[in-house]
């Protein structure tokens, strides 16, 4: 689901609804064909949902297997908006395709009959040393069909995909666009289409286009007094591409995103970055947000006066990313690559998987204006050979999709870390106050990692408090500031956004983080109730009493910009 229609002509059948379930624990259901009979006992769930949402799954992290029925016919493609964690897909009992990864999106081109067909999924969410991610998270692994799944039923060309860059001019007032976008013949013959670009109602593009197989058109545009997006001014252009019989549209927003010696440059001006880490996960749906709840969570983000969030730890929906291009919320989207050991980053599958994950999220995100960083991965052994030359695999194969963005990783090793000198800004994960040491030691902490981080000679980039915060259990108040209590928490902020806020080689900060999230049961006994409490919201959204100090230091700090 996105914020706008996607496609008018297209003919889409939304499979979101009941469809059929059935858990497989023993894993035998490859053996006995549950894609041509799938088991009587089944039961009936929604989708998208995660299992674990109902009773008794909680902690259900095996295969398991899912049905729908669906009429269509002629030449079809199968889209699959996310399934956690690895999907196998069969139509009318015949294989059609698998896909590993949890939070991008996926398809399927094929032909079939007019008349009903079934579509059987194996969901596959176990983790082994190999998964993005492994086993042991600090989040729930809530698995299942957790976003939408569509069929198109398409006339004879259908528009794939469609991908805008530009460069902006030097003043910023006008940019050289180019679009290009996929188009994919159904028929068995080449194919004549006229094809049309259209921005903001105008056409700029109207040519007829030989269609082999598959066809990539480009457009080229010069655009004057362009209307920039920018924090809190999100002025967005709707592109469509379309034919005589499909359409694709999408939303694009000019702005330049830049690294100058230790400042960050949004439109060629320094930010501050002021945002909160937030899970898009929730204790009654897990993964599967519905829209209005995402539609909360914006609301409480812009009401807490916050000007970026962190998609911690994977690429979130569409649609969530969506409203942050329709509010002015800057975005920094990640994979699920999270605590690995050196001894993991040097598997080969690790490898292979993290640069489809990171090519996926780059392919299918690109086009969203709030994203202004793409985050490689999250406190992994970049203290190792082997973690720098993963790191050196991800940062090449993302730059050279895309240079227009920022690149960066969350080191929670930086006396230590070998890979800081790879990407444009350092993002430092930090816990001092809370795992060790006293709010007093922030001080000494920042100048003790600035005078590392020049010893090795990287002091020359911006630095961003990627992660920083205390546990504060919803409703726990103390006279004194007492761990655990929301007064700590008060007191924990007060302290650092006044340091970090104020320290002209700080670039931002990211709060640790927007709601309390369930983890996992791995980590139980450091994580009271089950959960990562550290929350400015608890998980149901009431904010703690540090929502109100960080909304009040927010607020001053943008009325000084
Ligand atoms: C890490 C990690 C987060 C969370 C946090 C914490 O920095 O990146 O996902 O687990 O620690 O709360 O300890």
């Amino acid at each position: 689901m996105r914020l706008f229609d996607e496609h008018k002509k297209r003919k889409i059948s939304l499979l979101d609804g009941i469809w059929d379930f059935a858990p497989d624990e023993e894993n035998a259901g490859e053996n006995e064909q549950w894609y041509k009979k799938f088991p009587e006992n089944s039961i009936k769930v929604s989708v998208p949902s995660c299992i674990n949402n109902r009773l008794g799954y909680i902690n259900f992290q095996d295969v398991a297997w899912y049905k729908k029925d669906f009429f269509a016919s002629g030449a079809i493609t199968v889209k699959f908006h996310a399934v956690t964690e690895y999907a196998k897909v069969y139509l009318d009992g015949k294989y059609l395709g698998d896909h590993y990864g949890g939070f991008t999106s996926f398809e399927f081109d094929t032909v079939v009959e007019s008349g009903m067909h079934t579509l059987v999924v194996r969901v596959d969410p176990r983790s082994t040393e190999d998964t993005i991610p492994l086993w042991a998270v600090d989040w729930h692994h809530y698995c299942g069909i957790i976003r939408s799944v569509e069929v198109f039923e398409h006339k004879t060309v259908s528009i794939k995909a469609m991908q805008a860059d530009y460069e902006l001019s030097d003043s910023l007032t006008s940019a050289d666009l180019k679009i290009t976008a996929t188009l994919k013949n159904h028929t068995a013959e080449k194919i004549e289409k006229s094809v049309q670009i259209e921005i903001d109602g105008t056409t700029v593009y109207n040519e007829r286009v030989t269609v082999g197989d598959t066809e990539e058109i480009c457009a080229r545009v010069k655009l004057d007094n362009v209307r920039l997006w920018d924090v809190g001014k999100p002025e967005l252009y709707t592109v469509t591409v379309s034919t005589d019989d499909d359409d694709l549209t999408d939303r694009i927003g000019f702005r330049r995103i830049e690294v100058n010696g230790k400042r960050i440059l949004l439109n060629k001006k320094p930010i501050k970055i002021m945002g909160v880490n937030r899970h898009e996960e929730h204790p009654e749906w897990g993964f599967a947000m519905p829209a209005q709840l995402n539609a909360k969570d914006v609301d409480i983000l812009k009401d807490l006066n916050v000007n970026a969030v962190r998609g911690s730890h994977y690429p979130n929906s569409h649609l969530f990313v969506d409203m942050c291009d329709a509010e002015g919320i800057l975005f920094w989207s990640e994979i699920p690559m999270w605590g690995f050991q050196k001894e993991s980053l040097a598997r080969d599958l690790v490898t292979e998987r993290g640069l489809v994950m990171h090519k996926e999220m780059v392919n299918q995100y690109r086009n969203h204006p709030s994203i202004i960083i793409w985050g490689m991965h999250n406190e992994v052994a970049t203290d190792s050979q082997e973690g720098r030359a993963i790191t050196e695999q991800f940062v090449n194969c993302v730059r050279s999709l895309d240079p227009s963005r920022l690149i960066t990783y969350a080191t929670d090793r930086v006396q230590r870390d070998v890979c800081l000198d790879l990407v444009d800004f350092i993002s430092l994960n930090q816990y001092v106050g809370w795992y060790g040491g006293e709010i007093k030691d922030w001080a000494g902490s920042i100048s003790k990692t600035k005078n590392r981080l020049k010893e090795m000679g990287v002091d020359n980039k911006p630095i961003v408090m990627s992660e920083f915060g205390t546990g504060a259990i919803f409703g726990n108040k103390s006279f004194e500031e007492l761990r655990w209590s929301e007064n700590y928490q008060v007191e924990f902020y007060r302290h650092t956004l006044d340091l970090f806020l104020n320290d002209e080689d700080i670039s931002g900060v990211y709060l640790w983080q927007f709601s309390d999230i369930r983890s996992n049961p791995k980590w139980s006994l450091m994580r009271v109730r089950g959960f990562n409490n550290k929350g400015l919201v608890n998980e149901y959204r009431q904010p703690k009493l540090a929502y109100y100090t960080v909304k009040e230091i927010f607020e001053k700090q943008r009325s000084k910009e």
